[in-house]
């Protein structure tokens, strides 16, 4: 197997052997590219031919189902392979598996390194427009793109010339796929707003809920409705207490645990099924496989999923089986707090546009941070809790994804009456923020480099890769990444985005504060 896709790829390197440190074993990661290749063949099989609402339905769910902590489950992946397959011309069986071998992995170095931008931005993407499909949200020009897109990372003709504007149009689509998503959500259940979500659980049974899906989320809390079961949020589903369609469920109780990477710590011993909607799944320990139930894109081997009808029944029926805690626990977040707040997304924050824009005006606030995207194991991620930390009390902090969960039970106060740290929601959600900012720099009629706000971004998984396509696609500047320089980047493309771009690996919080005060 060969996969560098995410952060924690093996030496800072490559995952090869026998399993991936995602838990990804090499059959899966073949069968994957496999199935990768699949999707690059049927693009340049339509040959420029608009695809059908089947091979668009095929091309999210098989990319989606490629993204890190999604899926390990052979059978599923052969599957979709051979719908693909089926969909080539002058194939009518859906039975034909043929071996398409991931060719992306014998290019050069630097081509190698630019069509990985590509694939891997694609997939992030993927994931967003799968969920606003899911709500009835679609844009043919998003559709069709996954399919430009990957034309391009099979053309063997390809040179970096023209590799690089492709790797500029995922992050210019993904904008627009963003947004997409941003209004299906709003649109279905209601602008955020801002709420303050309990870490306590309450006694009796309850039903954990993980991963993006909002739609997943809302099925739940109708068909939990009336049953005595409570629902708790997990990960990147905190935000979903925002969402007044969402939040108006009374057995939406609060929110249980931190981000994906504590789920073996934190799910081993609760009395309740978890059940997860989208990545990031670990392969879950023997102590509590049997609690965890997925759906959608994402699938374990011997795990219960739940099909396309969305009967939850027996997640229902496990909660009722398990019965939850005796009494009322209370849990706090990584640093202590007993509760944290969400919803602040782009039309709360612009609702108080004046206010921000004044306080920056009068010297109130000085500075802001956008400290956001994934969390992940190594230890050297609590460089963005003491980063928080470090924030000057003039500045604000605004943050979405799943790092947040190192730093969102602080408090860190007000200023200018505006709390300090300000959760936009889900990594989709860095729609909202890059909305806040362009706004700002109309308000303030200069460009959003001039104004004095910082990126400092925490990488995961593909997600992340096409949020960051997003921000060098607007001309963001001086972004600082981290925790580590994503191992596809060939030295070539890093000075590349270095030279044009500023892009900065995150070094201590002390010096990074130091400098991104300076630039502003
Ligand atoms: Fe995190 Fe996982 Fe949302 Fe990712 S839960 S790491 S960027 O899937 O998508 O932030
Ligand atoms: Fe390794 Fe990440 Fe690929 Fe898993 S997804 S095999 S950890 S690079």
């Amino acid at each position: 197997m060969f996969c560098f896709q995410c952060e924690q790829t093996a030496g800072c390197k490559g995952c090869t052997g026998e399993n991936g440190v995602c838990g990804k074993s090499f059959m899966v990661a073949n069968t994957q590219d496999s199935l990768t290749q699949a999707l690059i063949d049927l693009s340049l099989s339509l040959n420029g031919k608009e695809p059908n609402d089947n091979q668009r339905r095929l091309m999210l769910e098989g990319l989606f189902t490629t993204i890190t902590n999604v899926n390990f489950d052979c059978e599923k992946i052969t599957a979709l392979t051979k719908e693909i397959n089926s969909q080539f011309p002058n194939t009518n069986s859906e039975d034909t598996y043929s071996d398409h071998s991931l060719q992306l992995w014998a290019e050069t170095e630097d081509i190698r390194s630019l069509k990985s931008l590509i694939l891997f931005g694609l997939r992030g993407m993927a994931a967003y427009a799968y969920h606003a499909a899911m709500l009835g949200y679609q844009d043919d020009k998003i559709s069709d793109f996954f399919f430009e897109g990957l034309r391009a990372v099979g053309n063997p003709e390809a040179n970096m010339n023209g590799l690089l504007p492709i790797v500029m149009e995922v992050g210019k689509v993904n904008l627009r796929c963003m947004e997409l998503l941003d209004k299906a959500n709003t649109e279905t259940y209601g602008t955020p707003i801002p709420s303050t979500v309990s870490l306590t659980v309450n006694k009796g049974p309850f039903i954990v809920i993980t991963g993006h899906d909002l739609k997943d989320l809302k099925l739940l809390l109708e068909q939990t409705e009336g049953k005595g079961i409570n629902i708790y949020t997990h990960g990147e589903m905190l935000p979903a207490h925002a969402y007044p369609e969402l939040k108006k469920y009374g057995h939406l109780k609060g929110n249980f645990g931190t981000a994906w990477q504590n789920q073996k710590k934190e799910f081993s011993d609760i009395p309740a099924p978890i059940l997860f909607t989208t990545n990031c799944l670990m392969p879950p320990k023997h102590s509590y496989s049997d609690r965890v139930f997925t759906t959608g894109a994402v699938s374990f081997p011997e795990t219960i999923h739940i099909d396309e009808d969305k009967d939850f029944t027996p997640v229902i029926q496990k909660a009722l089986e398990l019965g939850g805690y005796e009494k009322d626990v209370e849990f706090a977040g990584i640093n202590g707090g007993k509760e944290v707040t969400t919803g602040f997304g782009h039309a709360t924050v612009l609702s108080i546009a004046d206010k921000v824009i004044n306080a920056i005006k009068d010297g109130q606030i000085k500075h802001i941070f956008l400290v956001a995207g994934c969390d992940g194991a190594k230890p050297e991620r609590s460089y963005y809790t003491n980063f928080v930390k470090l924030t000057p009390s003039d500045s604000i902090a605004l943050t979405l994804a799943c790092g947040k969960y190192r730093f969102n039970d602080l408090d860190l106060g007000t200023v200018a009456g505006i709390p300090r740290i300000l959760d936009m929601g889900q990594c989709n959600d860095a729609y909202s923020a890059i909305h806040v900012a362009v706004k700002l720099a109309e308000t303030l009629n200069c460009s959003v480099n001039d104004l004095p706000i910082s990126f400092v971004i925490s990488w995961y998984e593909q997600k992340a890769v096409s949020i960051l396509l997003t921000l060098l696609y607007l001309g963001i500047k001086n972004i600082r990444l981290g925790p580590s320089i994503p191992a596809f980047m060939s030295p070539n493309v890093l000075t590349y985005l270095v030279e044009n771009f500023g892009i900065a690996p995150i070094t201590v919080p002390e010096d990074d504060m130091k400098d991104l005060l300076k630039q502003a």
